[in-house]
């Protein structure tokens, strides 16, 4: 018994530690460095949006003059915007309505202006130039979803502040592949357990038979001693 629950404690450690995997290869991911020799370097920010009242990044920063490709995907079936605004260092005030943002944009066209119906897997795309150093505010145009936090900031050659980045492009897909080895070890883990119980039922102890019972194999032993024949 505690043989089987030595292996059962070390099939259950391997699962965490899968599971664990997927989030620690996607966080050792290398952010992806701008390429800043020349001026048609071109970079790529991915932007997902879903069903909640907010911008998923796969980065904070741009560099002032490269050549920027954003692609915004939905995740769920809600309708946002991802719009940039084109004003270095300027934030909307928190209780500026959509009206008030819509006025703004006509003044002011964004440098982005990317649109999502609710689609799920929908992606659009945009490339600009990325503008002087600074931080861009992005806000949705849904009504009501920017005063419901669905804004952000866009650094150009410095961070964006109050941007949710996510840990490298393919960490959805690190955590699927986490995800599946552990169903796989717990399945085995499952088999095993349920093996093993199937197992007991088949084995009829000794003095049931009318032998004598055997000697006791040691505390730690799993192996039943086989029945002695007599006769
Ligand atoms: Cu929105």
């Amino acid at each position: 018994m505690h043989r089987r629950a030595r292996m059962l404690g070390a099939l259950l450690a391997a699962t965490l530690f899968f599971s664990l995997l997927g989030a620690a290869v996607a966080a050792a991911q290398p952010p992806r460095a701008a390429v800043s020799h020349g001026a048609a370097a071109t970079q790529t920010v991915q932007v997902s949006v879903s069903d909640v009242f907010a911008f998923t990044l796969s980065t904070n920063e741009i560099t002032p003059g490269d050549s920027v490709t954003v692609t915004i995907t939905d995740l769920g079936t809600t309708a946002h915007t991802f719009t940039l605004s084109p004003i270095a260092n300027f934030a909307f005030n928190s209780s500026d309505s959509t009206t008030h943002l819509l006025q703004f944009f006509a003044v002011h066209p964004p440098l982005v202006n990317l649109s999502v119906n609710g689609t799920p897997g929908e992606t659009y795309s945009q490339t600009f130039t990325a503008p002087a150093y600074g931080e861009y505010e992005y806000v949705c145009l849904e009504p009501g979803h920017f005063n419901a936090g669905m804004f952000g900031f866009l650094g150009s050659g410095e961070p964006g502040t109050g941007s949710t980045v996510a840990t490298g492009p393919g960490w959805q897909v690190f955590a699927i592949v986490g995800g599946v080895a552990s169903l796989v070890i717990l399945t085995i883990v499952l088999a095993f357990v349920f093996g093993q119980r199937e197992g007991t039922k088949h084995e009829m102890p000794p003095e049931r038979l009318g032998y004598p019972e055997g000697p006791r194999p040691p505390a730690d032993g799993e192996a039943p001693t086989p029945p002695q024949q007599h006769g």
